[in-house]
């Protein structure tokens, strides 16, 4: 893999473009959000378990993911992670949201393997040991699938004055595009890790991957995450010297 240097500094070799579009990848303003990698979206027993779906696909990007975290927090950019889930009376879950989940027999709310699913607070609402929050880092608890929509991620990213973002999660057609999107027409800069993320189903993995390419980068751009340690790396070097 090679590194784009430019005169704002070296860039990701991404698609469909080297970013971030401006070169200027600095850890004061770039922050890591880490999107639902929780129990039930990745661990036995859990929501996505419980509806049937190849756990295989959603944990694949877990490795790549402890990878980038180990090199973000020794770079020193921000890490958030989010949780998707509902209070324990589910008054902030919509109806057809806990309707459409119970039609497909993991409904919110009801008992199982890793206590009620998708609800605050239960064993499969925590995020997985391989990419859990060390001290100090954010934490966001959604309602939804898109991180911005009922919480102060917007607020905790302008206060520090972040302006460039890295998405990794599960499940990328679902909460991390979301994500992706919104943050895009918020301003940010994203890049989506491509070998750290999954869907639950491999075509909707490919098409949410490809869907972010149109348009000269139309949510942003995606890169494998050793085209991004490349460049962390370098950058880190850079500082030592
Ligand atoms: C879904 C998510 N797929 N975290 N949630 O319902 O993507």
């Amino acid at each position: 893999m090679t590194i784009e240097h430019t005169a704002g500094g070296p860039r990701v070799v991404a698609d469909p473009y080297p970013w971030p579009f401006d070169g200027a990848l600095v850890p004061e303003r770039t922050a890591l959000i880490c999107i639902d990698w929780q129990v039930d979206f990745c661990g036995p027993g859990g929501y996505v378990d419980r509806m049937g779906y190849d756990l295989k696909l959603t944990r694949a990007g877990l490795a790549p993911t402890a990878r980038v975290l180990d090199a973000f927090r020794a770079w020193g950019g921000t890490v958030i992670h989010t949780r998707e889930g509902h209070r324990p009376d589910l008054a902030d879950c919509p109806a057809n949201k806990l309707w459409r989940s119970k039609r497909i027999g993991a409904g919110i709310g009801d008992s199982g393997p890793t206590g009620r699913i998708l609800v605050r607070g239960e064993p499969g609402w925590e995020i997985v040991d391989e990419v859990a929050p060390i001290e100090g880092e954010l934490v966001v608890d959604k309602p939804g699938k898109g991180a911005f929509y009922a919480t102060d991620l917007d607020l905790l990213l302008r206060v520090r004055g972040i302006t460039h973002i890295v998405l990794t999660g599960i499940t990328t057609d679902v909460c991390v595009h979301t994500t992706m999107r919104d943050a895009n027409d918020r301003g940010y800069e994203c890049l989506l890790l491509t070998d750290c993320t999954g869907a639950t189903d491999p075509g909707n993995y490919e098409a949410a991957l490809k869907m972010v390419t149109m348009q000269g980068g139309v949510f942003g751009a995606i890169a494998p995450s050793e085209a991004l340690l490349e460049v962390i790396a370098v950058l880190v070097g850079s500082t030592s010297r």
